[in-house]
Order: structure tokens, then C-alpha cells, then sequence
């Protein structure tokens, strides 16, 4: 049995909890408190983290962090990326400039981003359907960063499950890439 470490990222509001909640066959730990940030007309926030389990088909299992998203925190970032597999960017398409995000979070896990998998979801789409799919490719292809993008609903269980897939594909090709070039060696 493997446990792989997987972050979720993003601003606040994004859907951290919500995804970890939707997919997490424990009780997912949550260290949302009340909101004291009068820029967010959230009722409560995330200031540590979320965390969740979920366990594959072949007895693996998922660790699943949810990190505070804040900018404030991010000198967190880089302690809770050590061993993670891979990472999942939800970006908020109703925040002022989406696009603007998505760069804080390409830059502040960098080096997770280059050395492991990255996925991104989209949400809230169906009523802000701007920034479209087209502008974040473009912004992702001109960070050098190759990787999937999808619109998601993070309240669906499914939708979520399909961000892990994602993330777990690339896991397997870089695995499997690395094999190919220790028989080619
Ligand atoms: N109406 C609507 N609500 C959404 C959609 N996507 C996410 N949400 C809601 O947005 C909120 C996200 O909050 P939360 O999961 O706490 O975000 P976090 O700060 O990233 O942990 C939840 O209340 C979700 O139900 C969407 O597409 N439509
Ligand atoms: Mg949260």
C-alpha cells in the first residue's frame, strides 16, 4: 500500500474544504474559524488546514491537504509541499482577476509544480464563464508549466474525483518515464 501527499491550493472561497468534505471517507479535519477579515464575506476561514482520506481501489491511499490560501500564509506553502505527489489549484472564475491568482499559486508552489503534478480546476464557470479555458492554457503554457485544466463544481463528488485521476495519471506516466530511462541507461 502507497500513500501519496496531495495539496489543495487556492484563494480563499476557491472550495478547498468543500472538495476535500466531498470526497473524504473520514471526517474531514477542518480548522476554519470565524472570519475576523472583512475583505471576505465568508462567515468563516480557513487559517490552518483542511485534511481528508481517501482511500483507491487498490488499497492506496490519499492524504489530502487543504492549505490555508491566504498570501499572508504563504511562508506555509513550501513546509506542507515537502513530499507531496502533486497538487490541485482551484481557482475562483467569480474573484476580480482570476488570472492574477493563478500566478500567485504557480509561483508559490513553484518547485512542487516542476518536480511532481499539478492539476487545475476552474469553478463557478456556469456564471462567470470569464476568464474562459482559452486564457488559462495561455496563462499556463507562458508559465512553462504543462498541466491538466478543468472547469469543476468542487460540491460534486465525481468532479473532484476526476481532479485526483488527473493528478494520479501524471503520476504514473512521470513513473513510468523514469523507468523507461533506467532500462535505456
Ligand atoms: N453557487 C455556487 N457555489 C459554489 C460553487 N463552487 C463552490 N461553491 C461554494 O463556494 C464555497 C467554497 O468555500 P470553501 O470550500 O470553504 O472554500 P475554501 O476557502 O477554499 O476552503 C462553498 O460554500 C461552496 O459550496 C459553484 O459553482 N456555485
Ligand atoms: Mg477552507
Amino acid at each position: 500500500m502507497t500513500e501519496y501527499k496531495i495539496l489543495l491550493t487556492g484563494t480563499t472561497g476557491a472550495g478547498k474544504t468543500t472538495a476535500i468534505a466531498a470526497i473524504s471517507e473520514t471526517a474531514p479535519v477542518r480548522t476554519d474559524v470565524k472570519n475576523n477579515d472583512a475583505a471576505f464575506a465568508k462567515a468563516t476561514t480557513t487559517v490552518g488546514l483542511d485534511y481528508g482520506e481517501l482511500t483507491l481501489d487498490n488499497g492506496d491511499k490519499l492524504r489530502l491537504y487543504g492549505t490555508p490560501g491566504q498570501e499572508r500564509f504563504s511562508f506555509m506553502w513550501p513546509i506542507l509541499a515537502q513530499g507531496a505527489l502533486g497538487i490541485v489549484v482551484l481557482i475562483d472564475n467569480s474573484r476580480p482577476d482570476p488570472l492574477a491568482d493563478l500566478a500567485v499559486y504557480l509561483k508559490g508552489f513553484e518547485g512542487l509544480i516542476r518536480d511532481a503534478a499539478c492539476v487545475v480546476g476552474v469553478g463557478r464557470m456556469q456564471t462567470h464563464p470569464e476568464p474562459g479555458l482559452g486564457a488559462y492554457a495561455e496563462a499556463l503554457h507562458a508559465a512553462g508549466v504543462l498541466c491538466p485544466l478543468l472547469p469543476v463544481d468542487v460540491r460534486e463528488q465525481q468532479e473532484v474525483l476526476m481532479l485526483m485521476d488527473l493528478l494520479l495519471t501524471q503520476f504514473e506516466s512521470k513513473s513510468q518515464t523514469y523507468d523507461l530511462e533506467k532500462a535505456a541507461a
